[in-house]
């Protein structure tokens, strides 16, 4: 019989599928880039994968974009509607936005794989992809709207029967989640449609690198923490249980949601620090705004460990320290999180590192901004998504995980790997190697650089291997787990519950007003000139 549940049950399989596929094709093409900054060479003999460019377009595209998306959009209405405990509004409507999603990636998938759309994640202009590149990936983005409106019907509902309590948290983040990627996707949104769809289609003579740019930082930023939130929504909601202890604080918890609704989205210039044509004077303001939303990560750190601690004291562990090694490590599930947590670290302190301005100077379009990111989505989204998949995944399969053990393994050599990896790609950016750039076929390599470099081909097999354990795991759960799959992680409780949160944290106006008049001041005057005094005149390249 299908019921509300295993309809969504089937509708987060779904999502997952399309995400772990493109996964897939993510850490293939990133093998292979790590193999070529360690010298060798593989694309004469990959006929799918032509150059090296479109190797790392291939692989910017299906692992920040596509992967992260689907994970995103399977995985926190699932979360949300557990917490409201009443199924989606409408499971038409949701499952009109998967294939509607999936549509979408198929028709930037052609071009992409067919070397039509050569030109990085971030696709910026005077590059020119396919038109159906820029049309695939913009109904993606639909997609995702229709997510945040079934969702937001959903609470809606939940508020009728209801009325006057508390949204339960996990549902109260994935709404913020949403809410703040709706409003913060709205630039790519504009440079899609008034100006690359019409450009590629040959309506419009040229384009304005610059203004694109702006417009793609103004959601190409946020778009991190679209990503980071559902991963924090399992460190606060179920890693604490999952630790055999508490949440430390739920308000704090909400608080911190909060400034990333209000914050996240107006600070794209700190990618764009080096673009002339914008003010300084605006670019400090981005930058102060950058520090401000690290906070919300302090707040984070603070209240996940205390609840970390709480669990690991409540399980016997003592001392500053050391209770510290008495978390449950023998879970595949949290040890993916602690230790992505534990290099987020390092990700938000190089973060802070790019964002102040005469520190950027030194490692913008170096290797090191690769060594950043790898930490950040790489790791602290990436290794969490691999951490919840390990229940999410035998729950929707209904037979337990294949092994435990392979996938502590896997685990584990994603952390010694992205060390090894991510590190010597932050020292070889100090160097001055640049990012995005074919090492093996560049005349200006270092000697300095040499010897560092086969490390990268060293910790990219490392990570490689592990992601390798990690399907076949996934794989043999389907086809050889007999056991019946353990139950889902429950929500954890809080130490300081939600009717601590003062109610203002529980309305929305507010909130939404306020960023969107902070993106306002902070976008408003540079996007209304360049705007008003572009000749949209730079033609189209393709330089592959
Ligand atoms: Fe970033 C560039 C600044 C976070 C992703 N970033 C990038 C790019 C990507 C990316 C993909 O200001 C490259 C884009 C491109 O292609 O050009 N980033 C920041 C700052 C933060 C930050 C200030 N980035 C992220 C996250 C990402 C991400 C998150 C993906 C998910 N980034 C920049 C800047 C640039 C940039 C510039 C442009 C540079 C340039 O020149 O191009 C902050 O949000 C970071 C805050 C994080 C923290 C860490 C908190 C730690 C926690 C873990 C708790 C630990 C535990 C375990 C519990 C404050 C929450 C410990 C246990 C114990 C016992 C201690
Ligand atoms: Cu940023």
């Amino acid at each position: 019989m299908t019921t509300p549940e295993n309809s969504l049950n089937r509708l987060t399989a779904a999502n997952l599928i399309v995400a772990l596929v493109a996964l897939f094709g993510g850490v293939v093409t990133g093998f292979f880039q790590a193999l070529e900054h360690s010298g060798v060479n593989v694309y004469p003999s990959t006929p799918l994968v032509q150059s090296y460019y479109h190797s790392l377009t291939l692989h910017g595209v299906l692992n920040v974009l596509v992967w992260t998306t689907f994970f995103i959009c399977g995985f926190v209405p699932f979360i949300t509607t557990r917490a409201l405990r009443i199924p989606l509004t409408s499971l038409g409507l949701a499952w009109g936005t998967f294939w509607l999603m999936t549509a979408g990636l198929v028709m930037a998938a052609i071009p992409l794989i067919g070397n039509a759309a050569t030109v990085m994640f971030t696709f910026y202009p005077p590059l020119k992809a396919h038109w159906a590149f820029y049309v695939g990936l913009t109904l993606v983005v639909v997609g995702t709207w229709l997510v945040t409106l079934n969702l937001a019907l959903t609470w809606r509902a939940w508020r009728r029967q209801n009325p006057g309590a508390r949204t339960p948290l996990p549902a109260f983040m994935s709404l913020v989640t949403f809410a703040m990627w709706t409003i913060a996707s709205l630039g790519i949104a504009a440079e899609m449609l008034l100006m690359l769809i019409p450009w590629s289609l040959g309506l419009i003579g040229g384009t304005d690198p610059l203004l694109a740019r702006v417009l793609f930082w103004f959601t190409g930023h946020p778009i991190v923490y679209f990503w980071l939130l559902p991963a924090y929504i399992s460190w606060y909601t179920l890693a604490p249980r999952q630790a055999g202890g508490k949440l430390f604080s739920d308000p704090l918890a909400r608080t911190s949601f909060i400034l990333f609704l209000v914050l996240s989205t107006p600070l794209g210039f700190h990618h764009q620090y080096t673009d002339p044509g914008i003010q300084v004077g605006w670019k400090l303001v981005h930058a102060f705004l950058t520090f401000a939303v690290f906070f919300p990560s302090l707040l984070t750190f603070f209240n996940v460990v205390a609840s970390l601690e709480s669990g690991a004291r409540a399980r016997g562990g003592r001392g500053w320290v050391a209770w510290f090694g008495k978390l449950p490590w023998g879970d595949p599930s949290l040890a993916a999180q602690v230790l992505a947590m534990l290099l987020f670290t390092f990700g938000g302190i190089g973060g802070l590192i790019n964002a102040s301005y005469n520190l950027n100077l030194v490692v913008h379009n170096t290797a090191w901004m690769v060594g950043h990111l790898h930490l950040t989505v790489g790791t602290a989204v990436t290794l969490t998504f691999m951490g919840v998949s390990y229940w999410l995944v035998p729950h929707l399969a209904g037979r337990a995980l294949w092994s435990r053990r392979l996938a502590l393994g896997q685990v584990w050599s994603w952390f010694i790997g992205m060390i090894i990896f991510s590190n010597t790609l932050h020292r070889l950016g100090l160097m001055g190697m640049p990012r995005r750039t074919m090492i093996g076929a560049a005349s200006y390599v270092q000697p300095e650089w040499k010897a560092l470099l086969p490390l990268v081909g060293i910790g990219g097999s490392i990570l490689f291997a592990s992601s390798m354990l990690y399907f076949l795991n996934l794989i043999l759960t389907l086809t050889a787990s007999r056991a019946p799959a353990p139950a889902v992680p429950e929500f954890a409780e809080a130490l300081s519950g939600a009717d601590h949160a003062p109610a203002i944290l529980d309305r929305w106006r507010p909130w939404l007003a306020l960023a969107v008049l902070l993106i306002a001041i902070a976008y408003g005057p540079t996007l209304v000139r360049l705007a008003a005094t572009t000749p949209l005149d730079v033609p189209g390249m393709r330089v592959w």
